[in-house]
């Protein structure tokens, strides 16, 4: 097939109008390549130009010139001699087809309602093509429909993870869930964090996602597809507790990583791995707060939020009395084989577990013992998600709460709200004359490895939060900055989702998309992003902190895809879709 034909096929399959029809281009005007709200304000970048006296922006129906202006300000970040030029498009409210005109640059954009409804629905969709033990169906998935990866049904124990009734060795079965990211392997910390991240999301906006079609095979049934892909990943989780004791393994994982294989021509032996603290936290936390939400669809899932209550309590129970098992690699391998290569999600604190666990776990059945936890655990000041913390989580659930709180409880929520809105006006006062005009990105400590979605998109998630919360415009729109960042203001011009925008990634660090034969990557995930770190060794084309990004497959500390992060997109287009 060649790339015209496929790129149609891109914007067919997200029904992504934009695409259709528009050049690709180096443009060194830097602009939201996905489309802009009629009400939200409208910024453009022009990078590295010596001057810029003015810009105009024509209609590109009527061909009409329907504004005209000059930078609102100019400023430089502090590692780069660059200077930006902030043009602000914002009188533009009518929606439609336009181009903006600085000098002999053009760039199109678009304005529109639902502007990023197509991205949600993609974003929501990636999940499903990460499915690991069914057939990616040609009816849901298009051109990158293929055949079941990786059934799971014979899971050896390692040695790690023996136990007086599980001896290494023994087989178990362990299928469904999300291969975690580029690689094949699945991770309790990372899934349940990524569960943990849609369902908080999921709880400021019910109705947004309750209306949102992402096309896969449970869309039919009465419960939200986001739920439905959820439930997907839940399934798993509950074969990685062990039945004797509660405690939940850390990882399902390959020795080694696979090489950039089909999963079907994959052939290690797959292994769980020691039971630890944090995934056993974790599993605790995100099963709970799915018991909650899924009560209300027992039709499609019967008894489900019981079985996952039960089995949160027993995951809590099993952490209490094992505080600090730790899962560390390195100690595993000195004392045990094979050897385990693969991701770590290593953490040496489990402080922030154990608040999020006792947070959930205090909504979904009230007692007053995880309440006690809980107000113990409390952190001191808020801090965006990420899989190594989730204390934020908690935070969020203390926000949008299932159950009426009172006493100590509200005093808490009160608490924890005062935080997250001095978090949220420490962002909003950063962005201000900023070279991209948002409150992520000028800040070196902006880049590291997948700073996208745990900086960039995790901080205005937090941001919509605080909106919801006040009804601040200031909050809404340095949400809606960090947002455009992701999707094409940005130094590099990337838009860095797949498949959508006039520059997205093309080889991203995903064995999915790398061996499917395939040219276009499969659509709606947001890569790594800038990183200095290199950790993959790449040569990249320039080692400025936010232009540290090379899309080649080889770049996994730059170029490669995770549920986690794949979430946060989730999470924040449903909620900026919810505003409008
Ligand atoms: O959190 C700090 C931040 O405060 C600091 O400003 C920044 C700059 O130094 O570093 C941040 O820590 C980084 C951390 O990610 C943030 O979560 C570490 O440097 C960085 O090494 C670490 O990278 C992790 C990477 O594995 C290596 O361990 C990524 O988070 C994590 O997403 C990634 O996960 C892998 C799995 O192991 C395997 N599957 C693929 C997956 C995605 O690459
Ligand atoms: O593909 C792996 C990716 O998912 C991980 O994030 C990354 C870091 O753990 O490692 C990648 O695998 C590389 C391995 O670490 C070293 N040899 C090359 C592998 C990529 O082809």
């Amino acid at each position: 097939m060649n790339r015209t034909i496929k790129i149609l096929c891109v914007a067919a399959l997200c029904a992504l109008p934009l695409l259709v029809g528009a050049q690709a281009q180096e443009a060194a005007v830097r602009i939201n390549q996905v489309g802009f709200y009629p009400t939200q304000e409208k910024i453009a970048v022009v990078d590295g130009a010596d001057k810029v006296s003015r810009f105009t922006v024509t209609d590109l129906t009527t061909g009409k010139r329907v504004l005209s202006g000059r930078p609102s300000y100019t400023a430089k970040t502090s590692w780069s001699d660059k200077r930006r030029w902030v043009l602000d498009l914002s009188p533009i409210t009518a929606p439609g087809s336009y181009e903006l005109q600085v000098g002999q640059t053009k760039v199109a954009f678009e304005v529109r309602p639902k502007a990023l409804e197509a991205l949600a629905a993609a974003a929501l969709k990636s999940f499903y093509y990460q499915r690991t033990a069914m057939p990616i169906d040609e009816a849901f998935a298009g051109i990158w429909h293929r055949p079941l990866g990786h059934p799971d049904t014979y899971v050896l124990i390692h040695p790690s993870a023996a136990g007086p009734v599980r001896q290494a060795g023994d087989a178990i079965t362990s299928p469904k869930g999300w291969y975690d990211a580029g690689d094949y392997n699945k991770y309790i910390v990372n899934s349940a964090f990524s569960i943990g991240l849609m369902l908080a999301a999921y709880r400021f906006c019910p109705e947004t996602f309750a209306q949102q079609h992402a096309a896969i095979p449970e869309s039919r049934n009465t419960t939200p597809d986001l739920l439905d892909e959820m439930m997907y990943n839940l399934e798993w989780m509950f074969t990685m507790q062990d039945p004797h004791d509660g405690g939940v393994y850390h990882k399902l994982t390959t020795p080694n990583f696979e090489g950039f294989v089909r999963p079907t021509d994959c052939h290690q032996p797959r292994y769980v791995v020691q039971k630890s603290v944090t995934a056993t936290l974790d599993f605790a936390a995100a099963m709970a707060q799915a018991a909650t939400l899924f009560a209300a669809y027992e039709r499609d899932y019967p008894d489900f939020a019981a079985r996952a209550l039960a089995a949160a309590e027993r995951a809590w129970a099993w952490a209490e009395a094992n505080p600090r098992a730790f899962y560390s690699q390195r100690q595993i391998n000195s004392q045990h084989t094979p050897a385990i290569a693969t991701g770590e999600y290593g953490d040496g604190r489990a402080d922030d577990e154990f608040f999020w666990a006792a947070t959930e776990l205090y909504l979904a059945t009230g007692k007053g013992a995880y309440l006690s936890r809980a107000l113990a655990l409390q952190p001191q000041s808020y801090s965006y998600p990420s899989w190594g913390n989730v204390s934020g989580l908690g935070v969020l659930a203390w926000m949008k709460p299932p159950r009426q709180l009172t006493g100590e409880a509200h005093t808490l929520a009160a608490t924890l709200k005062a935080q997250l809105l001095a978090y949220a006006d420490d962002s909003v006062r950063q962005s201000e004359k900023t070279a991209f005009l948002s409150p992520y990105g000028h800040s070196p400590r902006d880049f590291y490895w997948g700073c996208l979605s745990e900086r960039c998109g995790n901080q205005a998630i937090t941001l919509l939060a605080a909106y919801q919360l006040t009804g601040r415009q200031d909050y809404l729109t340095n949400a809606q900055r960090n947002m455009d960042y992701l999707l094409g203001k940005n130094p590099t011009g990337y838009c860095y989702v797949t498949g959508f925008g006039t520059k997205s990634p093309m080889n991203p660090h995903h064995r999915l998309s790398a061996s499917d034969g395939i040219e276009a990557p499969i659509p709606g995930l947001l890569v790594g992003g800038p990183n200095p770190g290199r950790q993959d060794g790449v040569t990249y084309p320039s080692s400025l902190p936010d232009e540290a990004y090379a899309d080649v497959t080889e770049s996994y500390a730059s170029n490669e895809i995770a549920i986690n992060w794949s979430a946060s997109l989730v999470a924040l287009t449903a909620m900026l879709e919810a505003v409008y």
